[in-house]
């Protein structure tokens, strides 16, 4: 790769979650999530770790920003927690936590380094899901008046917005397989979360519009690129089964309009989608300005004969990393083309892309994760591959800066280009992590100048 093969204005960044690194659950008015709720469940997060400390990023995080000075981005992806800044999801608006995110988007702005600010990362306030949750369409108003506090404090100076990270996870790993927060085990319940997220989305857009912000408003897809394990017709079926809902249940409604063909059919004994009302999918479908995309898997899929109408299984990969699922950078060039091809010329940004490892310091302190220096070069050449295919890519974001709370698996795996070692709260930079500094170098990324809102 040379220095030509990317545009000027690239954005390098790379990305985090606020209860993934932040800690600090109960301090200057926080009010708890679904997370702080569901961490406490016997059995729901391994070893019983909770976000209660996590990498202390509220109270360290300027020198964590400096390890992104130290990297050479240009830009940074992390999230608000709405809990900071409502902490009962509505009414009483906590200005320590509006505060807290002035700080860090300031700071961010002073470096050179573009902020691209996630507003929704999975941490429902608890007092919300008290009154149902995504299962409640209320939920989605109460999301809109949340942008709109946040946009009243950061829409003068935050140039990138995302309305929400992964729906497909709050929905569905949320709502229907109950391994995330709030643990919940019911189809119908997981559709409807899917239709109120994208409600969500659509009130978050209107809020950003409204308040004129000066930035550009987006949402954050994972996208997976899904193949029949065979030209069989079963299998064939059972690969569109999965399409639909992993990928085209969301794509469809955002930049078509409409929910897919084949949604009411799939889910006819669930649900019979009365939850969508009028005027619904022409507020999801509203014009953005780019798209987001996170993309971490590639799998076959084959029909099960025990049950051919619904049915399928997942071809387990040859070679799966720790996560069982394998390393496939040939998937993002497929789900970057498709996202061009056949919904939207939106600029398109990999927002997250990453791998789980069992990192260790070897004896002389260094950590060598050669599996993810190496899957970050692939992944950065078919992002690359997709971008002379026509895809108008935009931006590349690592997931993840460094070692944080990962969900179910607690901190039982790492995703990090910095290993943050739990007990000191020391961060040590990863083979990944000096790769990524040198590649940047080679490339004299500049840092980019902030947009203002006129005075
Ligand atoms: O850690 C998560 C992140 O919060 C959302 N996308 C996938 C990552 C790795 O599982």
């Amino acid at each position: 790769m040379t220095e030509k093969d990317f545009p000027p204005g690239f954005r390098w960044g790379t990305a985090t979650a606020a209860y993934q690194i932040e800690g600090a659950v109960a301090e200057d008015g926080r009010g708890p999530t679904i997370w702080d709720d569901f961490v406490r469940r016997p059995g729901a997060v391994r070893r019983g770790d909770t976000g209660d400390i996590a990498c202390d990023h509220y109270h360290r995080w300027h020198d964590d920003f400096d390890l992104l000075d130290e990297l050479g981005v240009n830009a940074y992806r992390f999230s608000i927690a709405w809990s900071r800044i409502l902490p009962d999801g509505a009414g009483r608006i906590n200005g320590a936590g509006l505060d807290f995110y002035e700080r860090l988007t300031d700071d961010l702005l002073q470096r050179g380094i573009s902020p691209m600010v996630t507003l929704y990362h999975w941490d429902l306030p608890s007092a919300l899901q008290a009154r149902g949750g995504w299962a409640a369409r209320e939920t989605a108003d109460r999301f809109g008046e949340y942008v709109r506090v946040v946009a009243d404090r950061l829409g003068d100076r935050v140039p990138q917005w995302l309305t929400l990270n992964e729906p497909y996870c709050s929905a569905f790993v949320g709502h229907l397989d109950g391994l995330h927060a709030p643990g919940i085990r019911d189809e119908a319940t997981a559709v409807t979360a899917v239709h109120h997220l994208l409600l969500a989305h659509a009130r978050g857009v209107e809020a950003l519009r409204a308040a004129n912000v000066v930035g550009e408003v987006g949402i954050t897809l994972n996208l997976t690129s899904v193949r029949p394990a065979s030209a069989d017709s079963d299998d064939v079926a059972a690969a569109q089964r999965v399409d639909l809902f992993e990928n085209r249940l969301f794509l469809d409604p955002l930049f078509r309009g409409r929910y897919p063909d084949d949604a009411r059919s799939f889910y006819a004994g669930v649900t019979d989608f009365a939850f969508v009302r009028d005027g619904d999918l022409r507020a999801i479908s509203a014009p953005l300005d780019f798209m987001g995309v996170n993309y971490y898997e590639r799998h076959a899929v084959e029909a099960n004969p025990a049950d051919p109408v619904r049915g399928w299984h997942r071809v387990p990969p040859e070679s799966p990393t720790i996560t069982g699922i394998a390393v496939e950078p040939q998937g993002l060039r497929e789900v970057l083309e498709r996202v061009t091809r056949e919904y939207t010329p939106l600029p398109v940004y990999v927002t997250e892309t990453g791998l789980a490892l069992f990192d260790y310091a070897d004896p002389s302190g260094a950590i060598n994760d050669a599996e993810r220096e190496e899957y970050f070069r692939a992944h950065i050449d078919a992002a690359r591959q997709a971008m002379h295919a026509g895809v108008p890519l935009a931006g590349f974001y690592p997931w993840s800066l460094m070692d944080n709370f990962e969900w179910a698996w607690g901190y039982g795996c790492r995703y990090g280009m910095y290993y943050v070692d739990y007990a000191t709260q020391q961060r040590i930079p990863k083979r990944s992590a000096l790769w990524y500094r040198d590649f940047l170098a080679a490339r004299e990324v500049p840092r980019l100048t902030p947009v203002r809102a006129a005075e």
